[in-house]
């Protein structure tokens, strides 16, 4: 059985097999859930990121797309990094910040992992609004085969994001 939920939370704390990050493209951290993770992560995190840089990705994560690292002292196996448009730039297309999950979800399912957390990507520093923001991430997760992932859970900072996700999700019954 395939389980999609949404909790109000912190993601730093949310056990599961993979923990998705909203980044930016050098990979080397920032605020919001990105500076979260990395302060809940230790050092391991970054060096892990760096590593990304210096031989996957050189020039950077284009938006859309994800990569996976260790997860440092998180309580994951895996932290799936991945880069959100940014709206505030004018980068307003919804197929990218749907890719954003389809791509999480294309590693999360190649790693194995059983139990994968998101936060609301592009919902902070990125600007998209709450019901965009959770509307693109439930139809882009639902639409995933997600083979072998038994949980996909939503973790939600403050409660209009957790209601607009709850929406979403009642919208698929
Ligand atoms: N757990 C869950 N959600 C959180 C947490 C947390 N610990 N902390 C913040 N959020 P943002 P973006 C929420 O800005 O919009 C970073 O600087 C937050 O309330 O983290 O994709 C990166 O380095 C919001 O609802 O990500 C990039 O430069 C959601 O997570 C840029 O921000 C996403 O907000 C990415 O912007």
């Amino acid at each position: 059985m395939q389980i999609m939920d949404a909790v109000r939370g912190d993601l730093t704390t949310q056990p599961a097999d993979a923990l998705v990050n909203a980044a930016n493209s050098t990979l080397l951290g920032g605020g919001g859930v990105d500076g979260a993770l990395h302060a809940a992560a230790g050092p391991a995190l970054l060096e892990a990121c760096r590593q990304v840089r210096a031989t996957q990705w050189p020039d950077g994560l284009p938006v859309g797309e994800a990569v996976a690292t260790p997860a440092g002292l998180l309580p994951a196996r895996w932290v799936i990094h991945t880069v959100g448009p940014n709206r505030n730039r004018g980068q307003v297309e919804e197929t990218q910040l749907a890719s954003c999950y389809t791509r999480c979800l294309d590693i999360a399912v190649e790693l194995g992992a059983r139990t994968v957390a998101f936060p609301a990507i592009g919902a902070g520093a990125y600007g998209w609004d709450a019901p965009t923001a959770a509307r693109v991430a439930v139809l882009a997760t639902a639409a995933h085969p997600r083979t072998g992932i038994e949980r996909v859970r939503f973790v939600l900072f403050n409660e209009p994001l957790h209601t607009a996700f709850l929406d979403a999700l009642q919208g698929l019954i």
